[in-house]
């Protein structure tokens, strides 16, 4: 069973029209007012939509918590799309006048059934999807664990490339009543399983850096490299304000976090370090490494490129640097950070 994740969006990143977690949107802004982990979602309404690119993939599978006040009286919203650059391949609508559920495979309607549960207003329901474009391939769309409408057959009229993830309506004049809520996005690439499933109803928290960790080897913009955690801890983070800084390859950071508490009746899925980075050389070949540390065990993730704008940065760890699986204690007493990597001029 091959699952990579190809994204995750919490809207925990940043405030207003900063999301850092997606490629692109319309109008979407991140919402302190309504969510369904942490302290933000983002809301969108009308015909605003965000979307995310990743690596060309033939199935994906994942999920994202709604909250929503329903499709605009006699129209025909799209919720949910796959696209392969600028065209739909597959995508879910609410039909607001016959009151249905709605799976369209290029632009033709496949399938469709009742919202069940998902009419109610104003109420967190998980979302959740598994996408296959093959000759015998499928569409399938779930609401709190239960199939609401599914489609197989088959999805490869268009090819078998999927390399876009949308939420909302991109379709003129097919809305959404002002408002809907989304939190805890995610994709998986889940190609190689032998069939679908029902995607998890994932959750995540964020946690800011608190204290120093056992490195301390990149200079802040404070001209030291003491009490770095200081310089990185900020959410939305502040641009060229405040930073810490490699001028060479091979130096590390590391930091402590704020206390973690696993909510009851969950389970730690992965942890993701993740970090808002930039290079200052468009024409140099900087990388960056994240690191998770546990006594004496670490996992370096894979050198990742960055531009010359802040971006996002992260590697998700399934298990512990020792390859046993995570646990609150061990969540604690691990320490996270970065290693410059690559070229510098
Ligand atoms: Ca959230
Ligand atoms: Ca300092
Ligand atoms: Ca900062």
């Amino acid at each position: 069973m091959a699952i990579t994740r190809r994204f995750q969006a919490t809207a925990e990143l940043g405030t207003g029209t900063q999301l850092l977690e997606w490629d692109s949107v319309n109008v979407v802004t991140v919402s302190t007012t309504k969510f369904k982990t942490g302290a933000a979602s983002f809301t969108f309404r009308i015909n605003d939509w965000m979307r995310k690119t990743f690596t060309d993939t033939a199935q994906v599978r994942g999920g994202f918590h709604l909250n929503h006040n329903g499709p605009t009286a006699g129209d025909v919203p799209r919720l949910l799309s796959f696209l392969n650059g600028g065209s739909v391949v597959a995508d879910v609508r609410w039909n607001e006048p016959t009151n249905m559920i709605q799976i369209y495979v290029n632009a033709v309607m496949v399938a469709e059934a009742a919202p069940g549960a998902l009419v109610s207003v104003d109420t967190w329901f998980h979302c959740g999807f598994d996408v296959f474009l093959d000759a015998s391939g499928w569409v399938k769309f779930y609401v709190d664990g239960t199939l609401i409408v599914g489609y197989e057959g088959n999805t490869s009229g268009a090819g078998t490339v999927i390399n876009v993830m949308q939420i909302g309506s991109s379709t003129t004049n097919q809305f959404w009543e002002t408002r809907s809520y989304a939190d805890n996005v995610y994709l998986d690439d889940s190609t190689g399983e032998v069939t679908f499933a029902i995607p998890p109803a994932l959750e995540f928290l964020r946690y800011a850096v608190a204290g120093n960790g056992t490195a301390s080897q990149f200079t802040g913009n404070d001209a030291d490299s003491t009490d770095n955690y200081l310089l990185v801890d900020d959410f939305p983070h502040d641009s060229d304000t405040t930073y810490v800084e490699a001028a060479s390859s091979g130096l590390r950071d590391l930091y402590d976090t704020a206390a973690f508490t696993l909510p009851a009746g969950y389970a730690v899925a992965a942890v993701i370090p993740f970090v808002v980075a930039r290079k200052t050389d468009a024409g140099v070949a900087t990388t960056l490494k994240l690191l998770a540390k546990n006594g004496g065990d670490e996992s370096l993730s894979a050198a990742q490129d960055l531009g010359v704008s802040y971006a996002l940065q992260w590697v998700r760890n399934t298990a512990q640097p020792d390859a046993t699986a995570w646990d609150e204690a061990s969540v604690n007493a691990a320490e996270y950070g970065i290693e410059s990597a690559g070229a510098y001029a």
